[in-house]
């Protein structure tokens, strides 16, 4: 149990660390993020923890970790209401954030659980997160640790109810890489669930993903678009001639790697329509286009104010000479990606918004030099173990925003037992279903006001409804049949 003495310094090091960090933690496009989340958009902050095991797949390795979870019970109808499990994913979970599940927890008299995934956050099971520690993160582990958990937490509130062998009707929730495993969570335990909403979920692994990009330059639409490609042109040239102080220019002279640089270039302009704020990009770049100014200033007055100021994103963390340090969180979701998804944001071949230096061979040097010789993403077994788009569950509904760059990783056709639904709008992104738009910062209880189509929120969030209200009730006339 030399981990669990482990376990207060690590605690103590990583609410040290939360202190010094807590708004330059690393994130990329890759990550759906509870940054700009004040306390008072958390339905609850108030920790608790269980104990759960390092490896589930192996029957030898008896090492325990704590993880920590949140309960949110006030809306919770006593004995018998739903109870929502709210996936946290590859970030930090600093409580059950206000946003549409409120509402929805109200509608059905639910109880709002959340269980903080694997290695993030304060769940770590290491202190140092080298490539030898993470071999236990992986989303296999992660849908077992929900799947205890929901044991867990059933089986103590009945203890607390004062009786036995009770089933609540649960029902599970999550956004991006957590709406993944939202979807897979009903696909693996279909036993543990009624049944799932995986919000932009991205089921399918892609390898080279370039309808990423390309998504970029639909949603930005034709003018946004060729401002973007010129001023990657330009950035292209200069850093050719005098790369140092275009990078000065952009506050990154830290990012010695080109391809570092150009990836951060990328991401900045990808997460406006990511999280729905597309005029935020768009209107500054066509002003100065139109006023002839200097394009590449003008993105880069973009970048540092918004992007890095307001956002809070850290240049460090696009950075390989510290990615390799193996104290940093932002190793966690890059090794998720240099093993099993890959989702490899690279230049498509024709038309690209982003550099054609952010390629295949980039991100595979990447995974190289951060994590060692031989880590590479197995995408190919990723998508044979859940089913890519072709996932064989039932039960789960799929949530897209129009212009999110993600939809493309996620499931966009329907059927009667997966309904799948895109939310049409301008600013119409990742998640809009539960965070409304802008999602950053965090509209409360997900209010659609400010998106440009609020009655398309709307219309998807009824057929939700509609799919829970089914789906709860079925799985509660079972649960009769069988008592
Ligand atoms: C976790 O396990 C430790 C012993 O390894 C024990 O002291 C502690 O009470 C357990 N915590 C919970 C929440 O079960
Ligand atoms: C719990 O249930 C048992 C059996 O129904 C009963 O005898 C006991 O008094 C109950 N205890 C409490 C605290 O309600
Ligand atoms: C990805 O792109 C690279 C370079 O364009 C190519 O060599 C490779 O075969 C592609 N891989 C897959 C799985 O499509
Ligand atoms: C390249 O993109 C342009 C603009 O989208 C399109 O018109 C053209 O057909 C594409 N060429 C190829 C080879 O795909
Ligand atoms: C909606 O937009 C208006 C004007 O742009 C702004 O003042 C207001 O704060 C926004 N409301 C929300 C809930 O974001
Ligand atoms: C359910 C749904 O509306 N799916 C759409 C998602 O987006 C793709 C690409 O635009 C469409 O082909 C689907 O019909």
């Amino acid at each position: 149990m030399k981990l669990k003495a482990c376990m207060s310094l690590v605690l103590l090091f990583l609410v040290a660390l939360c202190f010094f960090t807590s708004i330059s933690h690393g994130i990329s496009t890759s990550r759906f993020t509870d940054r700009l989340i004040s306390n008072s958009n958390y339905l609850t902050t108030t920790p608790l923890w269980l104990n759960q095991s390092l490896d589930h797949f192996s029957p030898y390795d008896h090492r325990i970790f704590a993880q920590r979870y949140y309960e949110y019970t006030d809306n919770f109808r006593i004995p018998d209401g739903p109870i929502f499990l709210q996936i946290c994913g590859e970030a930090a979970c600093n409580g059950i954030v206000n946003d549409y599940i409120s509402v929805l927890a109200k509608k059905f008299g639910a109880a709002v659980v959340s269980l903080e995934h694997r290695y993030y956050g304060k769940s770590s099971p290491f202190k140092s997160f080298t490539t030898e520690n993470l071999k236990y993160l992986s989303s296999n582990q992660a849908l077992f640790d929900l799947a205890v958990f929901r044991q867990y937490y059933q089986e103590n509130l009945n203890v607390k109810l004062n009786r036995s062998g009770v089933e609540n009707p649960w029902f599970v929730f999550g956004t991006s890489y957590s709406g993944a495993l939202s979807a897979w969570f009903r696909l693996k335990f279909p036993h543990l669930t009624c049944g799932s909403l995986a919000s932009s979920g991205v089921v399918l692994a892609i390898y080279n993903y370039t309808e990423f990009d390309q998504q970029i330059g639909e949603s930005a639409g034709p003018e946004c678009k060729s401002v973007l490609q010129e001023i990657t042109t330009l950035v292209d040239q200069r850093l050719a001639s005098d790369g140092n102080s275009l990078k000065k220019l952009f506050n990154a002279a830290e990012l010695k790697i080109d391809g570092d640089f150009l990836y951060f270039l990328a991401d900045a302009a990808a997460i406006a329509f990511q999280y729905g704020n597309p005029d935020r990009l768009c209107s500054p770049l066509i002003e100065a286009k139109k006023a002839g100014e200097d394009l590449v200033s003008a993105y880069a007055k973009y970048v540092n104010e918004y992007y890095v100021k307001s956002f809070g994103v850290s240049t460090q963390s696009y950075n390989q000479k510290y990615l390799i340090e193996t104290g940093n969180e932002d190793r966690l979701w890059w090794f998720q990606v240099c093993t099993e998804v890959a989702f490899f944001q690279i230049a498509p071949a024709n038309d690209s918004i982003r550099s054609s230096k952010v390629d295949t061979k980039y991100h595979l040097d990447l995974c190289k030099n951060v994590f060692g010789e031989g880590i590479y993403p197995k995408v190919d077994e990723t998508n044979l173990y859940y089913g890519g788009t072709k996932i064989a569950g039932t039960k789960i509904v799929f949530t897209n925003g129009s212009q999110d760059p993600w939809r493309h990783a996620s499931k966009q056709t329907s059927s009667p037992d997966m309904p799948s639904y895109i939310i049409t709008c301008q600013n119409c992104g990742h998640g809009s279903d539960m965070r409304g738009c802008p999602q950053s910062p965090l509209q409360l209880e997900g209010n659609a006001k400010n998106c440009s189509a609020p009655d398309a929120v709307h219309k998807v969030r009824q057929q939700i409804v509609e799919q829970m209200d089914l789906w709860l009730s079925q799985c509660q006339d079972k649960g009769k049949s069988a008592i």
